[in-house]
């Protein structure tokens, strides 16, 4: 049963559904299907699916866009249910969170600041293609506890570096901790541009901001 429904969930993002994507996505949640596997067992590999046609020249870009938007259409009833539905709790921190510039990937770092906002984390979301100086405006401005860079595109990962770089000529590198993730970012580089941390998918992120707070 639990196989077929993430079968079914992916197949809603294969064929560029969204009344179909938030249909199934409700009755997941009504069988009592976590949202995070509903997420990553089900819609994710969906749209990871749709992207390796892209790149194999078997799909196209509106074939992307379709399915990024049935994506969009099932995480707009999932986003409430992954960040606790605005209860009240003690903070364990404060997170600045942005896709790098030139890069307009919002759903991976979306589902990120959810979970990161169910975790506990006061959550502040800069969007995407923020500029590096964006960031170091907004990390004076707000003293986050840290810093969470995107990036999906093997061109805008250089953007990391740059944004690490700016953070240390601002003075204010010291002072935050600073991760990256994204399906670009591997753990090599986060350690040759000497962030704090890595994770792989929402879930790590969350743990890695744990961590990192000594929570
Ligand atoms: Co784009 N795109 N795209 N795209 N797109 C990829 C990334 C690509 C791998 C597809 C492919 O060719 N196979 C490829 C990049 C190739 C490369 O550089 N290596 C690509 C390309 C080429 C492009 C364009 C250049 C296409 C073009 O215009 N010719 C263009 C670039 C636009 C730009 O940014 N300037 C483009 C555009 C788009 C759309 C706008 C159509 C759409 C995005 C819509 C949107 O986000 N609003 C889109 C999509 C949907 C994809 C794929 C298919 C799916 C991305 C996604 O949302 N995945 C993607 C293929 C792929 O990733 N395999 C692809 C689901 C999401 C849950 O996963 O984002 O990886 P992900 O997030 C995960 C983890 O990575 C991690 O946790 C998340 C949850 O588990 N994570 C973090 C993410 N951020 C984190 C931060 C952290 C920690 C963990 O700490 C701070």
């Amino acid at each position: 049963m639990a196989e077929s429904i993430f079968q079914r969930l992916a197949e809603t993002i294969t064929n560029y559904d969204p009344e179909g994507a938030k249909a199934l996505t409700k009755e997941a949640l009504a069988i009592g299907i976590q949202p995070l596997r509903i997420i990553e067992d089900g819609l994710t590999k969906g749209l990871r699916r749709v992207g390796e046609q892209f790149g194999r020249h078997e799909l196209f870009l509106p074939d992307l866009v379709m399915a990024a938007e049935a994506m969009k259409a099932a995480l707009s009833i999932l986003e409430p249910e992954l960040s606790g539905k605005g209860e009240r709790r003690s903070l364990i921190g404060r997170v600045l969170i942005g896709t790098v510039e030139g890069d307009v990937h919002d759903i991976g770092k979306s589902i990120v600041a959810a979970v990161l906002t169910a975790g506990g984390f006061e959550v502040i979301d800069l969007g995407v293609d923020v500029k590096a100086s964006a960031f170091v405006e907004k990390v004076g401005e707000l003293k986050p506890d840290i810093l969470g860079l995107s990036a999906l595109l093997s061109t805008t990962v250089l953007k990391q570096r740059e944004v690490a770089e700016a953070l240390t000529a601002a003075g204010l590198r010291s002072g935050v901790k600073l991760i990256v993730g994204g399906a670009a970012v591997t753990e090599e580089w986060a350690g040759k541009i000497g962030a704090d941390g890595f994770a792989r998918d929402a879930f790590g992120a969350l743990e890695v901001s744990k961590r990192l707070l000594h929570r």
